[in-house]
């Protein structure tokens, strides 16, 4: 009967670039026991099992209410069989012992630890493990280990930069980037992106695009930036990373692969006094400072649009843009540019409604795209 029939719930897509995403998750004891599975298998290199735990846990966090029988599940995409074991066991038991098992494993643990410095991948990490390394002064009591520069940063900085950065500080480090670029050029711009811009609170960075409106003159903005905060006394480390961009190849089919535009990560000292309420550290504001990990990208003005959408996340947002363009529209995205392989041609665009649009997808916020 038409009247008494509940209203239809609109169905969930598979697609995280499809639902509205908030950094409010109603089922974190889900999507917290996800991504250990999740990151348990990037370790070892099953790639399947990974993504599966990552899309379930990444249409966990788009519901506007906690999962509380499994029952309320049905109907949503990307929760397989094995998830499902894992929320009946979270509903029943509080754990999952599949997830203790693996947060308790010597293995999980050290390449945890590992790959938590900055610098060290995945691939290094496993490499000190095979050696039988386990803890940082097993690493650096080791002769025969050579540290590339990155590492060596990362290890003395590591109580900094493991320590979350606060959006306060984002803001501190939003005004030193905005100076140093309006000191170098009049009408160049720096925009903060990232976590921060999707509205999180903490992050583990603080990424900034910086544009001049003339095409051409970004790599030399880049070097300028970095030559202003060496000036200033506070850059600590830095890696750049000239522009390797060429306007005529198609987006990459990769999602991992990092774009082409010119970039630096860079370690940055902030000053307590230009942080409203102090630093988010404890020795720090003693000392007066803390270190910060900050990362800069400098694309032409042209490609703005594209950099930001792709700058701006999450990972698991930008994987799902990709997948939709390709799987349900036969386009190429990536952070440079839109390719139409029916039409054959580049999608031109200035802002990302232009993106979302050239898509065919309803506009979604920065802050709903916390997939
Ligand atoms: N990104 C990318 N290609 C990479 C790395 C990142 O396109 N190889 C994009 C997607 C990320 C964004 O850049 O969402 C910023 O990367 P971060 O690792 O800084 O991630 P977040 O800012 O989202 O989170 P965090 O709080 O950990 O910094
Ligand atoms: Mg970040």
């Amino acid at each position: 009967d038409a009247a008494t029939a509940p209203a239809p719930v609109a169905a969930v897509s598979q697609y995280a670039c499809q639902r509205r995403t908030t950094t409010e998750n109603n089922n974190k004891i889900f999507t917290d026991a996800f991504e250990v599975l999740a990151e348990f298998y990037e370790f070892n290199e099953v790639e399947g099992p990974c993504l599966a735990f990552r899309r379930a846990a990444s249409v966990l966090k788009s519901l506007a209410w906690s999962v509380r029988r499994l029952g309320a599940t049905e109907g949503l995409p990307c929760l397989g069989e094995r998830s499902k074991s894992v929320m009946e066991e979270i509903l029943q038991s509080g754990r999952s012992f599949e997830v203790e098992k693996i947060l308790s494993d010597e293995r999980y643990q050290t390449l945890k630890l590992f790959t938590s410095v900055f610098g060290v991948g995945p691939k290094t990490a496993e490499k000190w493990y095979r050696r039988g390394l386990r803890s940082f002064s097993d690493i650096l009591a080791e002769p025969s280990i050579h540290l590339n520069r990155m590492q060596q940063s990362g290890f003395r900085h590591y109580g900094d930069i493991s320590r979350a950065v606060s959006r306060a500080e984002a803001r501190a480090l939003g005004n030193i980037i905005d100076e140093a670029v309006r000191a170098i050029t009049a009408d160049g711009a720096a925009a903060l992106t990232g976590g921060f811009r999707r509205g999180k609170e903490f992050g583990h960075d603080v990424d900034f695009i910086v544009t001049t409106p003339e095409v051409g003159r970004e790599d030399r903005l880049l070097t300028d930036i970095i030559e202003s905060l060496k000036q200033q006394g506070i850059l600590l480390y830095c890696d750049y990373q000239a522009s390797t961009f060429d306007q005529s190849k198609l987006p990459s089919h990769k999602f991992e692969a990092m774009d082409h535009f010119a970039k630096c990560f860079l370690i940055l000292r902030l000053d307590c006094s230009r942080v409203d309420g102090g630093l988010n550290s404890v020795e720090g504001d003693s000392r007066g400072w803390r270190a910060v990990r900050v990362d800069l990208v400098s694309p032409p003005v042209d490609r703005y649009a594209f950099t930001l959408l792709g700058w701006t996340g999450s990972r698991q947002f930008e994987r799902d843009l990709r997948r939709f363009a390709r799987s349900e529209r036969r386009m190429l995205l990536d952070n440079h540019a839109l390719y139409d392989k029916t039409k054959k041609e580049f999608l031109a665009a200035t802002t990302e409604e232009d993106i979302f649009a050239h898509l065919g997808l309803e506009y979604i916020e920065p802050w709903q795209r916390n997939a």
